[in-house]
């Protein structure tokens, strides 16, 4: 009887997929099914110089291929077998040098594979202008054997010049809105330890095309600019360069008072300047590639050069003239909203930076966050992409979930990604994406990026959970390629990081993409926003109204009361900030698009809409139909069982049934909330479990039973 049990329990784990802690990311390289064997066969790895990019290229092959077909190939100098794999730039291999391939319009980071005849030997190539295409390159070819796609002709080159993670990691190891556990920089232990998880990072940035990052904060502390912090610095730019990511750091504005004991950060002043100077000059030394600045200025408290009287561009130059003989940029933030109680938050950031356009250096980007308020679940986009014509914009998204469930909820961001990349600004008539704004090639600027702050900790799974790590992913891709849809890529993730199986792959595909849709509906329909628990920014709290400043509370955002709810946003100037015809598009209840109605107008509780329903009533449908999706992904995630180890399947299984709790939490609460003034009854069957006053008292990280 026991002998029997035992064989069982062996069989078992012989046929049930092999546990995974997710650390891997979706750089697992498991083993090809048998028939895909021949397809992929590698015989020979042919490389000419090394470098350390090419090194590593040549090591992720290596890894790659001997996970995923048995053995690692051959090392060879050249092409004497059929089946060889050749990587190098002209520089660094004859053989490519030989090939003449079209490598022109790859640029510095752009790659091509090709399947070649090399001596009558029938090869493939992997090749670029720049050893770190090359690896670009590898990456990709990897990725397409993970996903089981066929070997054929591949050209890509990025659409963007920078393409970088902003950490808000703190010195202390602390992350602001992060929920992945602790930073993985531990500022203590460089420079003299380089963790191996800091190569593993520049692996996965790399896979995806990343070129940059900010290890702390945009709150920044002035000691991140101190001798031992650069020293520290330093030691992880070394680690990264291999991989081509780029180190930059975000400064404090009064970084010289602060640490040299200077009496001003006037940006006029000369002493300011000469500190600066002397700062870029020490940065340099320690980092010669060394990226540049990123600025959080005169926002939400922190300090900048309006505090001396000075524009954001008197500041944003001032440093950029500094970093300007070393090629580094300034990263200038476009997020400012002052506290006037007359002002919208929402036309806040055009009315300051609008009339700027056209003073800032060329090495300044402004770095504008997608929404005009703050990476809510749905925003229009921000109006001044369509208004700065003459100064290069960065786009920043947040892959972090602040807003948006946090570590929990399944929530896809390529199709919150997708939909601000593509909006149509009408900057210059139909056409004016904000992928070619941020791209530069709309107003021919130099440079370009795209800015995404980052989702990554010290959990074994690096994001919190196993699908928030599809949003890292799809961020670095987007930025690459900045018209890739987020079908595709949400498609590549899960071959990469579950099975190429497409009885998996569909269903899970379909559920990623719709799972940002479900978000909206269960936390803020109809343009509906920022209703989330102040500070925290967890759960739901529309009935908020504590706190020092108005535009920190709630009920700002919604004014909901017997007459109506909703932001009169052609009142107060917000709708006209977009460029025709989405201002007079916007500026009727009419024709604005429903996912934006409350955020632009303010409207009764009767109002009908498209459906026929009353606001009231088409209200109660968003929330409940959140609450459904949410209910049909489990159901979903149920029947991939088969496809899935059983470590990261039941990660999945627990968070969706804790999403499930909380989107039926935010739902109720909020109903419970607006019911008050809505002055028209529930349809049947719809009204919130419990009085609102309980869903008031709830602790923190707490929601009633369902
Ligand atoms: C807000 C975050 C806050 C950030 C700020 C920013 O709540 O922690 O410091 O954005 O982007 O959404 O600077």
């Amino acid at each position: 009887m026991r002998l029997c049990a035992l064989a069982l329990a062996m069989l078992c784990v012989a046929t049930a997929a092999k546990a995974e802690t997710g650390y891997d990311l979706w750089l697992r390289y498991t083993p090809v099914e048998a028939a895909y064997k021949s397809q992929y066969g590698v015989s020979a790895l042919v490389t000419g110089a090394s470098s350390p990019a090419l090194d590593a290229a040549r090591a992720e092959l290596n890894r790659g291929l001997s996970g995923m077909l048995g053995a690692a190939p051959v090392p060879a100098a050249n092409v004497t077998v059929d089946g060889a794999l050749v990587i190098g730039t002209p520089a660094s291999s004859s053989i490519v040098a030989g090939l003449n391939l079209p490598l022109k319009g790859l640029g510095g980071e752009g790659y091509l594979i090709r399947n070649v005849t090399i001596t009558g030997r029938k090869g493939t190539v992997i090749a670029a202008n720049s050893d770190v295409g090359v690896l670009y390159g590898a990456f990709a070819y990897l990725r397409l054997i993970q996903s089981r796609q066929p070997i054929t002709d591949v050209m890509s080159a990025p659409r963007t010049r920078i393409r970088i993670l902003n950490h808000w990691d703190n010195l202390d190891g602390s992350v602001e809105r992060g929920y992945a556990g602790a930073s993985i920089f531990n500022w203590h232990t460089l420079p003299e330890y380089v963790s191996p998880r800091y190569i593993d990072y520049a692996r996965a940035n790399a896979s995806i095309g990343i070129n940059g990052m900010t290890p702390n904060n945009v709150n920044a502390r002035a000691e991140s600019l101190s001798p031992a912090y650069i020293e520290k610095a330093a030691a992880l730019a070394g680690a990264l360069r291999p991989y081509g990511i780029r180190l930059y750091l975000s400064v404090r504005w009064s970084a010289p008072v602060e640490i040299s004991k200077l009496k001003t950060a006037d940006p006029l002043d000369p002493a300011v300047k000469q500190w600066w100077q002397a700062k870029a000059a020490e940065i340099y030394k320690a980092i010669p590639d060394f990226g540049g600045f990123l600025v959080k200025a005169n926002s939400e408290g922190e300090p900048g050069p309006q505090d001396y009287h000075r524009t954001h561009a008197d500041g944003a130059n001032m440093i950029a003239d500094v970093l300007k003989p070393y090629g580094g940029v300034v990263m200038w933030r476009a997020f400012v909203y002052a506290n006037d109680p007359k002002l919208d938050r929402a036309t806040a950031a055009y009315k300051e930076f609008v009339p700027l356009d056209g003073q800032f250096r060329d090495n300044v980007v402004v770095q504008v966050k997608n929404g005009p308020i703050d990476f809510m679940p749905r925003e229009p986009f921000s109006p001044l992409f369509a208004a700065m014509p003459r100064t290069s914009l960065m786009l920043e998204l947040q892959i972090t979930k602040e807003y948006l469930g946090q570590q929990t909820h399944l929530v896809y961001l390529g199709p919150l990604f997708e939909e601000t990349l593509r909006a149509d600004t009408y900057a210059h008539g139909p056409g004016s994406t904000i992928a070619r704004i941020t791209d530069g090639s709309l107003d021919n600027h130099a440079i370009s990026g795209v800015a995404g702050v980052a989702n990554i900790g010290n959990d074994m799974d690096w994001s919190g959970s196993i699908f928030n790590q599809a949003n890292w992913y799809v961020f670095g891709r987007m930025a690459w390629d900045t018209e890739i849809s987020a079908r595709t890529v949400a498609e590549e993730w899960a071959r990469q990081t579950f099975t190429a199986d497409p009885a998996f792959v569909t269903p899970t595909v379909d559920m990623m993409m719709a799972s940002r849709e479900a978000v909206v509906d269960y936390m803020t329909p109809l343009g509906l926003h920022h209703i989330m628990t102040n500070g925290n920014h967890m759960g739901p709290a529309p009935w908020d109204e504590k706190g020092p400043r108005d535009d920190w509370k709630a009920v700002y955002y919604h004014r909901a009361a017997a007459d109506g709810v909703g932001v009169d946003r052609v009142a107060s100037g917000h709708a006209a900030q977009y460029k025709s015809p989405l201002k007079e598009r916007f500026s009727r209840a009419a024709t604005t698009p429903e996912e934006y109605l409350l955020w632009f107008h303010r409207l009764p509780w009767d109002y009908r809409t498209k459906s026929g329903r009353t606001l009231w009533d088409e209200m109660v449908a968003h929330y409940r139909r959140g609450v459904d999706s949410v209910a049909r992904m489990q159901a979903g995630w149920a029947a991939q069982k088969p496809y899935v180890d059983a470590e990261r399947f039941s990660q999945v299984v627990s968070f969706l049934a804790i999403q499930h709790r909380e989107a039926i939490w935010w739902r109720d609460a909020c109903l419970a909330y607006f019911a008050q003034f809505s002055g028209q009854p529930f349809p049947p069957g719809y009204a919130p479990k419990y009085p609102l006053e309980t869903y008031k008292a709830m602790p923190m990280f707490a929601s009633p039973p369902p």
